[in-house]
């Protein structure tokens, strides 16, 4: 691991200074902690942080297992338990914004950043009405338009200069610097696998130039659960979108206006280069908001991701807050590298009464009380693992080849191959515009 990787990743994971034995790289440490401290100086934290953290460890230096990448491979599928990924935590390098692009109130593409939005703090009881607006200021996007990686790919086609490789050889015939392109939440699934007892996924993935493509499939379990939505559940779906229009402004001196419209085609999504252990990716995720202060560090530090969650009134109640939603936005947002995740607490009716700050670098120290818990160390070997399988598998170069990959829970990782079938994703402009300008070389 290079230096400046294990500054990144121990500030990221928050490290207990007594246990880094390197006394350089303790000093970079608190710069950085000082740095991000100062910047996050208005934001509460959640309070079970500073009561627990001092006496819990790193979780990684003290893990001992199998040797990375020993972990034996059936012949045909991938292990998902996780007593097989309880490892070194894997190589994850800084991921660094390389671009970003913003879907207007139409779901238009433009490669800028005009739907990039402003963080507000709220007070710490605000009594938001999340209900508000749902019957008549709330235009949906229609989800039935399945936009794969569509918005990737032209914002790919947009920036090709920063990607592709300097010089182009017979021996590296790759038409862009990178292993893989897919959405963040694609990843964030990979991550939370190993625990997922409810949902399966499909992933479908084509090898084209040799980069591998990921693009979910939607399966039948969600396209049931998608038609059988309750009016509540449709309604809840709602309120954490209203939440952030009461938390967001347009511009660095303009306030939210919760009397607007909520358009869920609006969005704004950040581009990120990172590697995980040999695997060089691409991927591009939502971003609510961003800190107002212009000192604030670059993208992806000053990024804000918004949440909403029903108040929490028992043991019981924290402990699977503890157990399941926050393994998910702890992965969520330590994938592109947005430090803090904002919540929002709400009553049974919708009406938010606190608001607090999850720096995304001591979630994991937050959970260490619960039996049982998840670790970051699992989610992420898992996902090299199952990286290191994409590309012993998908290996016909071919952009109408689909290999699907399948996990049901409690099962291993299994795939099938598809030719020219519905499963299909590449489209033919992007297919056409890759293959004419690599030509050119
Ligand atoms: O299957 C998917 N997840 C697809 C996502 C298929 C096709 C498109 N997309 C894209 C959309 O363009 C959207 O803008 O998803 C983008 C977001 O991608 P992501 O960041 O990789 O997704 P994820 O991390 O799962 O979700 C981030 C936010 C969500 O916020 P919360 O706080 O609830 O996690 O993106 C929103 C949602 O607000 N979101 C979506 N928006 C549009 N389409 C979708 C979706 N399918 N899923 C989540
Ligand atoms: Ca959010």
């Amino acid at each position: 691991m290079t230096h400046c990787t294990r500054q990144w990743l121990e500030a990221a994971m928050d490290h207990h200074k007594s246990h880094n034995p390197d006394p350089s790289c303790q000093r970079h440490q608190s710069a950085y902690r000082r740095e991000r401290n100062d910047s996050g100086r208005n934001h509460r934290e959640f309070q079970n942080v500073r009561s627990n953290h001092h006496h819990l460890h790193h979780p990684y230096q003290h893990q001992s297992g199998p040797t990375p990448g020993k972990n034996p491979p059936s012949s045909r599928g991938l292990s998902t338990r996780k007593e097989n990924y309880e490892r070194d935590f894997p190589v994850y390098k800084q991921p660094v914004e390389v671009g970003c692009f913003s879907l207007d109130s139409e779901r238009r593409f433009f490669n800028d950043s005009r739907q990039l939005r402003y963080y507000s703090e709220p007070e710490r009881n605000p009594h938001f009405d999340l209900k508000d607006g749902y019957k008549d200021r709330f235009i949906k996007r229609d989800e039935s338009v399945k936009e794969k990686l569509d918005h990737i790919l032209r914002w790919i086609l947009a920036n090709r200069s920063k990607l592709s490789s300097k010089v182009a050889t017979t021996a590296s015939p790759c038409a862009l610097d990178v292993d893989f392109v897919t959405w963040r939440g694609h990843l964030t699934k990979l991550l939370t696998t190993p625990y997922e007892t409810r949902e399966g996924w499909l992933l479908a993935v084509t090898r084209f130039r040799n980069t591998l493509y990921i693009s979910e499939v939607e399966t039948e379990a969600a396209r049931r659960e998608l038609e059988n939505r309750t009016e509540r559940h449709q309604e809840m779906m709602y309120w954490g979108y209203k939440f952030e229009q009461y938390t967001c402004a347009d511009n660095v001196h303009s306030s939210p206006d919760p009397g607007g419209v909520v358009n869920t085609n609006e969005a704004f999504c950040t581009v990120v280069q990172t590697r995980l252990t040999d695997h060089r990716l691409l991927f591009s995720g939502e971003v609510d908001c961003r800190d107002k202060d212009p000192n604030a560090p670059g993208p992806p530090a000053c990024y804000v991701e918004l949440k909403t969650s029903a108040e929490i009134c028992t043991p019981k109640q924290r402990s699977n807050f503890h157990r399941f939603k926050l393994l998910k936005w702890w992965a969520q947002s330590f994938l592109p590298g947005v430090p803090r995740v904002i919540a929002g607490f709400r009553d049974h009716d919708g009406v938010v009464v606190t608001v607090e700050t999850f720096p995304t670098s001591k979630i994991s120290h937050l959970i260490k009380s619960e039996p049982n818990c998840w670790k970051p160390t699992v989610c992420m070997n898992f996902c090299s693992d199952f990286l290191t399988f994409v590309k012993r598998t998908a290996t016909e170069d071919n952009p109408s080849v689909v290999y699907l990959f399948s996990y049901e829970p409690h099962r291993d990782v299994t795939y099938s191959i598809h030719r020219d079938s519905q499963y299909s994703f590449l489209p033919h402009w992007y297919v056409r515009e890759i293959t004419s300008s690599q030509d050119l070389h």
